[in-house]
């Protein structure tokens, strides 16, 4: 791209502001990556930062929630980045994000938080301080099934599937398109960026990573033809995991900044940086520093005596997940740990014993198991136990799922233990 000047652009994505792990508040964790974010920016002369959907875990944020994001915007825009780009996610609430819209944009805070109804809206020509172009940005956020999709009665859900698919390729043709106008338009020769909230074909999430389904039948899956051959960067949001799409370098997945499940534990976070200059484009990883150390153990009782007994020894504060696996049933496991953690600077959060629970399921008792289901789980499970009939079971699970996805949209069920 031969650009003169060097264009930084920092990417990242799934904050999850307000999300807690078992019950655990993340506050000072969420307050210290802000805190670094904004350090960073200034350390790194970012000029343009991304924030690719999921600022928010609910769609009704407490208040104090949004005061940290809306101090975080504050401080960000006192630092030399120009610009803030802010696209809603499929946890946060459209309205919510776009009630200060105006206002943000006087500090060249860019949110937007649904579709836009006239397409150039998403469109952003960023300019510098002397009024020259940087670059393009589409600022396409999640796009929910009611924007993109033309309705009908008696739609199955392939047909419902098929006509999602087509509506969110349209709309990012449509955007791209009047984006490309633009440049041409200023001499063709600064970045065109765009954002997602989307599940790209082949992406990789795993259990317990709390990334949930965007649309109901689950199986909608964008391959990465859509975006044209011509972006520069793509800044997608929605997977937590750091990833590319189709082996692009230019096409990302930044990931979560922090832990969000201790599947996550021992694994490093990061943000995304791509840089324009003379010698062309260049994109790195920056990895964001552990602000809370999480650890997961497993095995028989002797097994994690040992090594919790060694986390304890090492003193720092450490967040723990215990997997009991051993044969024999112990009913006093989580007196025995708590009583040898008591007093160290290790906490149990969660300890799940197999043994238990197989015992407990026999018994049909579910308490202790039912926050590791997801909802749609427990309607399968609610669907075998009133023996439903096997071929009415898609129809209703579909409608379940419909009812589900209304209640995470309108804010009624809160993102706390989300599938
Ligand atoms: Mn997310």
């Amino acid at each position: 791209m031969g650009l003169t000047l060097t264009f930084r652009l920092l990417h990242t994505s799934d904050w999850h502001l307000g999300r807690r792990l078992y019950g655990r508040s993340r506050h000072r964790e969420q307050t210290a990556f802000l805190d670094w974010l904004a350090a960073t920016l200034d350390a790194e002369r970012i000029d343009l930062l991304i924030v690719s959907g999921d600022i928010f875990d609910a769609s009704t944020p407490s208040h104090r929630c949004q005061s940290r994001y809306y101090r975080f915007l504050h401080r960000a825009a006192g630092t030399a980045c120009r610009h803030i780009v802010v696209i809603g996610g499929n946890h946060d609430a459209p309205a919510l994000l776009e009630a200060p819209k105006a206002l943000l944009s006087q500090l060249n805070v860019h949110v937007v938080g649904r579709a836009a109804k006239e397409i150039e809206q998403e469109v952003l020509t960023l300019r510098d301080a002397a009024g020259a172009p940087q670059a393009i940005v589409c600022a396409v956020p999640y796009l929910r099934d009611r924007e993109v999709r033309a309705s009908s009665a008696g739609e199955s859900v392939a047909d419902k599937q098929r006509r999602l698919l087509a509506g969110i390729k349209h709309h990012y043709k449509r955007v791209l398109n009047a984006a490309r106008g633009r440049r041409d338009r200023l001499g063709g020769r600064i970045p065109l960026i765009a954002t997602g909230h989307l599940f790209a074909a082949g992406g990789k999430t795993e259990t317990d990573d709390g990334v949930r389904e965007l649309y109901v039948g689950a199986l909608v899956r964008l391959d990465a033809g859509l975006f044209g051959d011509d972006l520069d960067y793509l800044a997608l949001g929605h997977l937590h995991r750091s990833q590319r799409v189709a082996g692009a370098e230019h096409l990302r997945y930044s990931g979560a900044p922090l832990a969000v499940s201790f599947a996550d534990a021992g694994r490093s976070k990061a943000v995304l940086i791509c840089e324009w200059g003379p010698s062309g484009r260049r994109i790195r990883e920056l990895t964001v520093p552990c602000f809370q150390n999480l650890d997961r153990i497993e095995g028989d009782l002797s097994a994690i005596e040992r090594r919790l007994q060694r986390r304890i020894d090492e003193g720092r504060p450490l967040w723990v997940e215990v997997h009991y696996t051993g044969r024999e049933m112990r009913s006093d496991l989580g007196d025995i740990l708590h009583r040898l953690t008591a007093g160290s600077s290790v906490e149990i959060l969660r300890i799940r014993n197999r043994r238990q629970r197989s015992q407990l399921m026999r018994r049909a008792d579910r308490v202790e198991e039912l926050d590791e289901l997801t909802p749609s789980e427990v309607f399968a499970r609610c669907l075998a136990a009133n023996h439903v009939e096997a071929d009415v079971r898609p129809a209703l699970t579909t409608l379940f799922e419909e009812v589900l996805q209304e209640l995470y949209e309108s804010g009624a069920a809160s993102g706390r233990r989300s599938p």
